[in-house]
């Protein structure tokens, strides 16, 4: 670049070529970003600035750059001649706060490349680290933003708003990915026993497939660099990247241009399948399976990381037992800094609204106090390997299942009642990035329940009733609309899988069975229906009245027990239901622990028929209302005085 070209009005545009970089290869050949435009830029320059494209449709990393107040050409009339001929006089001002402008960017352009090359010869220092950024403080431009909270302190306002920018779309730091090593080294996690094992030596191969949509592209190259890394090469038979539709584009032509990278060093690795709509996460499962022709199939997020050794226990499991479906751990990458936690290895459990959550092993894993042993897990949490074979006979996932959720307590629940187990294996880790927000639709609660729903209806007979409960819904009649489910009650009856009591009793025995429920829902005074008994503030125990808002903290139950609990019910034995107790004195109802109430025979039993009064058995007093000091109607106890309550929804008539 020639000198005094920047002070020629020519040059209107910051000089991106004055980056102190060697000549880097174009990654976007093809891009009209890059036909005239940022032949200098760095690699990650590059990503970005293509990323930033597809989805603005204009060059929004040069904008960024750009000072807002940049003047442009004067295009009336002879103005260019004007212009050319004589050229702006910058004022000494002007020229000397652009040279600032460009020192202190070059200076953090290489902080954050001598952080990167230092970064990568050293294996205790994970990941950039900002602060030793030798630039004076800068205002934090999104304070509220959960990016900033614990990362990104000393960044430039720029790289704030690209890395705030690039956060809302993907929900986890893109930006920061966009500059780790695609190779970074990871902690190893694993207990110490699982390093002296020794695996067969003819294992089955693996089929390794990437489900995703809207994934940055330095996460799913990452994700792809550390599977062809950490498995042995004789057995990774092919990894298989499954597009449910992505809509930012910069997917397709960098994407391709990275697995030709990849088929130069391993030809035919990688396939690619792409839907044209989105379909949601088990069809891109089932695409996954379908284009498999490995052994085994495992079915990974593309936001993941595998680890050394990853793949060794979940084969040999199989080898040992093809009807069983595996986890690995997922040790967690957290969306803001990209840091590995460990993980302690547990079992894979949900609750009766099939939200998936984890629990501990069961006594027998306790018992053989090794860490390393595979533990027997209720379900799977959607990243797991199987058989490839047994997978398709028992029906591989529900295609009919939309969106997001469901579909892995599903598969949980239908390979144990139809043949098969599944199982955790600690010794094989796989990193996954926690989203901080996910990005298939704004109300995945509705994706969630229509789902719970189906599973409910082909699996869980007379406890389907359960998911309702959960979900607050009225057992008949509530409308959503769950698919067909013709052929999966078919498939259940032609592999002849076990009744859903068979696996409460034998699989998944801290389930409670919620038989004892005779209503649900909100609690209302006929006095004031706009007004909903509420649990309290947490924590206390002092329930009120409080405007309806249908939300769990007003979800009453009452049950053959005559109890009556407050607060979202709980679906596992383990956990504790709160009571509603009169105290026997005073006006102010409480709540306790159910069990302990019971135990210290507190007033906790009470009358009450749908539209009649709440009367406590012991006290003979009632749940009522009345005007407290602030004229506001208040929860109370009292003598009765003929008030009458309505429970939102009944198991039966009572
Ligand atoms: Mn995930």
């Amino acid at each position: 670049m020639k000198d005094g070209q920047k002070s020629s009005s020519n040059q209107l545009f910051p000089d991106v070529k004055e980056n102190p970089k060697p000549t880097v290869p174009k990654l976007y050949p093809d891009s009209s970003l890059f036909a005239n435009w940022g032949d200098d830029l760095s690699e990650e320059d590059q990503k970005m600035a293509q990323g930033l494209f597809e989805i603005y449709g204009y060059n929004a990393f040069l904008s960024n750059q750009l000072p807002l107040d940049r003047k442009l050409p004067d295009t009336r009339d002879r103005s260019w001649a004007q212009v050319q001929s004589s050229p702006k006089r910058l004022t000494h001002d002007e020229v000397v706060n652009r040279k600032l402008d460009r020192i202190d960017e070059t200076l953090n352009k290489l902080a954050l490349l001598f952080v990167a090359s230092g970064q990568k010869s050293s294996s205790n220092e994970l990941f950039p680290n900002v602060k030793e950024n030798p630039k004076p403080t800068v205002p934090k431009l999104y304070p509220d933003s959960s990016l900033f909270a614990n990362w990104g302190d000393d960044l430039s306002e720029e790289d704030q708003k690209m890395a705030q920018g690039l956060f809302e779309i993907y929900g986890y730091n893109a930006f920061l990915s966009n500059q780790l090593p695609l190779d970074r080294k990871l902690p190893d996690t694993r207990d110490s026993r699982c390093l002296k094992k020794k695996y067969p030596g003819n294992l089955p191969t693996i089929s390794v497939v990437l489900i995703y949509i809207n994934e940055a592209l330095s996460i799913i190259q990452r994700a792809v660099r550390s599977i062809i890394t950490h498995t042995p090469k004789h057995l990774l038979k092919e990894i298989i990247l499954v597009d449910d539709c992505s809509t930012y584009n910069d997917l397709g032509k960098p994407l391709e241009d990275y697995i030709d990278r990849i088929h130069k060093e391993r030809p035919e690795l990688i396939k690619k399948v792409r839907h044209k709509r989105q379909m949601g996460l088990s069809q891109s499962r089932i695409s996954g399976w379908e284009h498999a022709t490995a052994d085994v199939v495992a079915i990974l997020d593309a936001h993941v990381e595998a680890t050394e050794g990853w793949a060794e226990p979940l084969l040999a499991r199989i080898k040992a037992d093809r009807a069983v479906v595996v986890s690995p751990v997922f040790d967690k990458v957290h969306f803001d800094d990209l840091h590995v936690e460990q993980y302690i290895a547990s079992a894979h459990a949900f609750d009766w609204a099939l939200w998936c959550m984890y629990e501990s092993f069961n006594a027998d894993w306790l018992k053989m106090d090794d860490e390393s042993q595979p533990g027997k897990s209720p379900s799977v949490m959607g990243i797991f390997a199987a058989d490839r074979r047994f997978l398709g006979e028992i029906g591989g996932l529900d295609g009919g299942m939309t969106v997001y959720g469901g579909e892995n307590v599903e598969l949980g629940i239908r390979v144990w009642l139809c043949g098969g187990s599944v199982e955790v294996v600690p010794c094989s880790r796989i990193a996954h990035i926690e989203r901080a927000h996910k990005p298939y639709v704004p109300d995945l609660n509705a994706a969630m329940r229509r789902n719970a729903l189906r599973v409910a209806e082909i699996w869980l007979d007379e406890f389907q009733k359960n998911t309702f409960i959960a979900w607050n819904i009225p057992l008949k009649d509530h409308g959503i609309d769950i698919g067909d489910v013709s052929e999966r009650k078919k498939l259940r009856e032609k592999l002849n899988c076990k009744p859903f009591q068979w696996y409460l009793d034998n699989v998944y025995p801290s389930l409670e069975s919620w038989n004892n429920l005779l209503g649900y829902g909100v609690l209302t005074n006929t006095l004031l229906k706009s007004s909903c008994v509420d649990q309290g503030p947490v924590p206390g125990n002092i329930p009120v009245l409080y405007e309806c808002h249908f939300q769990e903290p007003q979800y009453c139950y009452y049950n053959t027990d005559d109890e009556i609990i407050i607060g979202l019910i709980k679906s596992h034995k383990y956990n504790k239901n709160r009571c509603l107790v009169d105290p026997g004195t005073g006006s102010i109802p409480t709540l306790h622990q159910c069990e302990l109430a019971k135990k210290n025979q507190l007033n906790l039993h009470w009358d009450f028929r749908q539209g009649r009064a709440i009367r406590n058995k012991k006290t003979n007093r009632c749940l009522e209302i009345a005007p407290g000091e602030s004229g506001e109607y208040e929860l109370i106890i009292q003598k009765c005085s003929g008030q009458r309550w309505t429970i939102e929804h009944l198991v039966t008539s009572f």
